[in-house]
C-alpha cells in the first residue's frame, strides 16, 4: 500500500515511494546562479524550522545535494510576467540520492519550494527549530490549473501593519497562490503616503472612531477610539521586494473615483460635494471625485506612485459602487457631459476609467477593475474582477476582457462560516469550507482560457485585527488554493476536506489564528 502524503493544494501528479530522506545528510543546496535568492530563502527556512544549515553552492556542486535548476527543455511560456501556468510548473523528486527540483522559470522553482515545505513535518513551519528535516521519497509533476490565484487584503477599512502583510504573503506562498491584492484606499482610510500630498498622511489615514455592527440606533455602537495607520514609501518597497523574492505578484488597488471619502477629507477641493470627515461607518457613500483636471492629476499621481513601487504588470483601479448623486448636481460634471455628448451621468465614471486606463497603459501597466468598469471606458485589455454573479463573467468575456472570478458566495471570507449563533459577528452571508471545496470556479458555458483565475476577498469592516483576518481567512483560503490550483478530476479523486486536518497542524505550527473545523473557537 502506498504511503499517504497530504498536501494542499494537491499536486496534479504525485507518486509516493517507500523511504524518507534526511536533509541533514546532504552536502549543500546546488543551484543555478539565477536561483540563488530562492536557494538562500529555502536554506533560511530550513534553518529556522529545523536548525539545519545548508550552504548554497553552484550548479556543478557534486555529492548528495538539494538541487534547484532551470530546465531549459521545459516550456515556460514566452511571457512569464504576463502569467502563464507553464511558468509555474515544476518537477520535484525526492529519492535516497537527494532532492531534484526543476522548472522552466524561477516562479516554478518557487512553487516547488512551497511543496517541499509541506513535505517536511508540520513542526518545521514553526519559528523555532522544532522538527527533524525529513521528507518522504516522492515524485511530483505539477502545474496550476489557473493563472491567477489570489487573496485580497483590505488594509483600508482596518489598517493592518506591514509585518502582517508580509506574513500573509508568506502564507499565500505556502499555498502556491501567486497574487496578493492590496485594497489600499477606501472611505474609511487611505493607507499609503504620497510625499507630495502631505495631507494624506495627516488627515486621510485616520478616523475619529469606528462603528462595527448593525445597531439600529445610529447613536450607538461607536467605539470612541481613533483608528488609522498607513504605509510609508519604504514600507511599500519592502512589501514589494518580499513578494518579488517569492514570485508573488502584488496588485495594488487605489479605489477611485468612488469610495473616496478619506482622501476627500484631506483634499475636499478634489470632490464633487461638501467636505466630510474620514468615515467611521461602513457602506456605500456619495463622495466622489469631481471630473476636473486637478482631480484627474491627483488620481494619476496616486496610480503612478503604486505603479512605480510594484513592478508587476497589473494596477487595480477599483471602480466599484460609485453613486452618481453628486455628479447629477455638479455643474462641472454637467459641463463635461455636454462637452463629451454623454447622455447618461454614468459616463462620468467611464470618463475617469478611460483616463486611468490610458495613463497606466502609457506606463506599460495593465488595468484591472471591479466589474462596474464594464459600464464603460475600459479597453478590452483591461481585466475585470467580477464580484457580482456569473452574468457579469459572461458579460465581461463577451466584451473581450479576461476575468478574475470573485463571486461573493464562494470567495468573500468576511462572510459567516456557519449558522452557529456563536460565530463572531460578520457582515452577512454564509460561506462554509464545504461550499468552497465544492466550487468549480469556471462556470459551465464559460471559456476557461478567458478566466485568469480566482481570488478570495478579506474585506475588513468586521475584521478589526490581524487575528480576526486570520480567523476569517483560514482554513477557507487553504481550500480555495486547491480549487484554484488543482484540476477538477484530481480534486474529485482526492477530496481536499480529507486532507484538511493534517493541514490545520501546519496552520497551527505557523501560529495562525485559524477557525477550528468543529466550530467557533472559545477565544473568539
Ligand atoms: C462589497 S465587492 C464591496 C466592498 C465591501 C464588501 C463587503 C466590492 C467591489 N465592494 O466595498 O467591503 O462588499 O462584503
Amino acid at each position: 500500500m502506498q504511503r499517504r502524503i497530504s498536501l494542499i493544494p494537491q499536486p496534479q501528479q504525485l507518486t509516493a515511494a517507500d523511504g524518507d530522506l534526511d536533509l541533514s545528510t546532504l552536502d549543500a543546496i546546488a543551484a543555478d546562479p539565477e536561483l540563488h535568492p530562492l536557494a538562500w530563502l529555502l536554506s533560511d527556512l530550513l534553518n529556522r524550522g529545523t536548525g539545519l544549515r545548508l550552504t548554497v553552492a553552484g550548479p556543478d556542486a557534486g555529492g548528495r545535494v538539494l538541487r534547484l535548476r532551470l530546465d531549459t527543455a521545459a516550456d515556460g511560456g514566452d511571457r512569464p510576467d504576463d502569467l502563464t501556468t507553464a511558468a509555474e510548473a515544476y518537477r520535484l523528486d525526492v529519492t535516497g540520492a537527494g532532492v531534484d527540483l526543476a522548472a522552466a522559470h524561477p516562479a516554478g522553482v518557487s512553487r516547488g519550494i512551497a511543496t517541499l515545505r509541506q513535505l517536511l513535518p508540520a513542526d518545521a513551519l514553526r519559528e523555532a527549530p522544532a522538527a527533524a528535516p525529513v521528507v518522504p521519497h516522492v515524485s511530483i509533476t505539477d502545474e496550476p490549473r489557473l493563472r491567477w490565484r489570489g487573496v485580497m487584503l483590505d488594509v483600508a477599512r482596518h489598517f493592518q501593519p506591514k509585518d502582517f502583510v508580509l506574513k500573509m504573503i508568506d502564507r499565500a506562498w505556502l499555498h502556491r497562490l501567486n497574487v496578493v491584492h492590496l485594497h489600499l484606499t477606501d472611505d474609511q482610510g487611505w493607507r499609503f503616503e504620497i510625499p507630495s500630498r502631505p495631507r494624506i498622511a495627516e488627515v486621510a489615514t485616520w478616523r475619529a472612531e469606528t462603528k462595527i455592527g448593525h445597531a439600529v440606533d445610529e447613536s450607538h455602537g461607536y467605539d470612541g477610539t481613533p483608528h488609522g495607520g498607513h504605509f510609508s514609501v519604504s514600507d511599500l518597497r519592502e512589501i514589494a521586494s518580499y513578494a518579488r523574492e517569492r514570485h508573488i505578484m502584488i496588485v495594488p488597488e487605489v479605489n477611485l473615483p468612488g469610495h473616496a471619502r478619506a482622501v476627500l477629507a484631506a483634499y475636499p477641493e478634489l470632490g464633487a460635494g461638501e467636505a466630510k470627515p474620514v468615515s467611521p461607518t461602513f457602506g456605500v457613500f456619495e463622495e466622489v471625485l469631481e471630473p476636473t483636471p486637478e482631480a484627474l492629476d491627483f488620481a494619476l499621481e496616486a496610480y503612478t506612485a503604486v505603479a512605480e513601487v510594484f513592478e508587476g504588470p497589473f494596477v487595480h483601479i477599483g471602480g466599484d459602487e460609485v453613486p452618481t448623486t453628486q455628479w447629477e448636481s455638479s455643474p462641472v460634471a454637467r459641463e463635461l457631459m455636454e462637452r463629451e455628448g454623454m447622455e447618461d451621468v454614468r459616463g462620468v465614471q467611464a470618463w475617469f476609467t478611460k483616463a486611468f486606463c490610458d495613463r497606466l497603459a502609457a506606463m506599460g501597466k495593465r488595468v484591472i477593475g471591479w466589474d462596474e468598469i464594464l459600464d464603460g471606458g475600459a479597453p478590452a485589455e483591461a481585466a475585470v474582477s467580477v464580484w457580482r454573479n456569473e452574468a457579469y463573467v459572461k458579460k465581461a468575456i463577451a466584451a473581450g476582457h479576461e476575468v478574475v472570478s470573485c463571486p461573493e458566495p464562494f470567495v468573500y471570507y468576511d462572510h459567516y462560516e456557519s449558522a452557529d449563533p456563536d460565530e463572531p459577528l460578520r457582515i452577512h452571508g454564509l460561506t462554509t469550507v464545504e461550499k468552497v471545496a465544492g466550487w468549480d470556479p469556471v462556470p459551465p458555458g464559460v471559456d476557461e482560457s478567458k478566466v485568469l483565475g480566482v481570488q478570495c476577498q478579506l474585506w475588513s469592516e468586521y475584521l478589526p485585527s490581524p487575528k480576526d483576518v486570520e480567523y476569517a481567512a483560514f482554513p477557507r483560503l487553504s481550500v480555495l488554493a486547491e480549487v484554484a490550483w488543482t484540476d477538477p478530476a484530481v480534486r474529485e479523486a482526492n477530496p481536499v476536506l480529507e486532507r484538511l486536518d493534517d493541514h490545520l497542524e501546519r496552520l497551527h505550527a505557523m501560529g495562525i489564528w485559524y477557525r477550528p473545523l468543529e466550530g467557533p473557537a472559545p477565544w473568539q
